[in-house]
């Protein structure tokens, strides 16, 4: 057994560093406003072992959403009600790092969450679009939640047909098919913080790794997060240009043929019934 180097100051950690440094990036963005957004990240027990104490805390948070499919996994988590731009000054009362026991009706707290802080009230949507992740890809590890503005603006003027929306992102910039083929999924409008809008995000992520939820942000999933925030950055970025053209005269756009050429060309399969090329 390796011994446990407890002295290691919070931010030379690789994994709590890089959460502090992707959490300042996404508030200076203009994204994470007050409390607003959540990270999770799922740890191998080899990246924990060398610095936190795999006994744990003795601090054990009851779950009201049981993930038995993920009893024994380690993640990193934002805290609730935390804002994203002190998760660098003080991440042990920004960030904690959680296991799930083995029944996955609670979790073990490792380290952080100091001040009886508590894990992101969208605990649920992280979990359940983790368990639906791993099914279908078993490097992923990070969910991503963000109040991207333009995509917040976008779900007010555009329709929320996932189709259409996914069409419209794809139209706005030549390397948006490329990065997700899948298209997007979109919920009706719903109360955050619940199960049942965990579980109805989840669904989307069975079929894509981004979902939107209108007039309030996006979920992102993927394996590293270089990935993970490049994906909302892009999807961002459609959002960006659509609201800049938005109600100004279109005199040109990227056809259906140049989509499904682009698509071709990088070696991608576009979500089916949303060209007509
Ligand atoms: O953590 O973003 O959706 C605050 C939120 C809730
Ligand atoms: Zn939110």
């Amino acid at each position: 057994m390796m011994e446990v180097n407890r002295d290691v100051p919070a931010l030379e950690i690789p994994f709590i560093r890089e959460m502090a440094e992707i959490t300042y990036h996404m508030w200076k963005f203009g994204w994470d406003e007050r409390n607003g957004g959540n990270i999770s990240r799922i740890l191998e027990e080899a990246e924990v072992s060398p610095y936190i104490d795999l006994n744990g805390t003795g601090r054990v948070i009851s779950l009201s959403f049981p993930v038995p499919e993920l009893a024994g996994k380690m993640f990193v988590v934002t805290g609730s009600g935390k804002y994203f731009r002190n998760v660098i000054a003080d991440p042990g009362m920004n960030l904690g790092v959680i296991r799930v026991t083995a029944d996955g009706e609670h979790v073990d707290v490792l380290w952080g969450f100091s001040g009886n802080t508590f894990p992101t009230s969208e605990l649920a949507s992280h979990f359940m679009s983790h368990i639906e992740r791993l099914k279908v890809d078993p490097a992923h590890r990070i969910v991503m939640h963000t109040h991207a503005t333009n995509v917040i603006a976008m779900t007010f003027v555009h329709e929320l047909d996932e189709k259409k929306f996914t069409k419209t992102l794809w139209q706005m910039c030549t390397e948006c098919i490329v990065v997700f083929p899948e298209g997007v999924g979109v919920l009706p409008w719903m109360v955050p913080g619940s199960a049942e809008i965990g579980r109805k995000t989840a669904d989307k992520m069975k079929d894509g790794r981004v979902v939107i939820w209108p007039h309030h942000g996006i979920f992102g999933t993927g394996s590293t997060m270089d990935e993970t925030f490049g994906l909302i950055e892009t999807v961002e970025k459609a959002a960006q240009v659509f609201m800049l053209t938005a109600g100004h005269s279109i005199k040109q756009t990227i056809s259906d043929q140049e989509l499904s050429d682009l698509a071709k060309a990088f070696g991608v399969i576009p979500a089916s019934g949303i060209l007509e090329a």
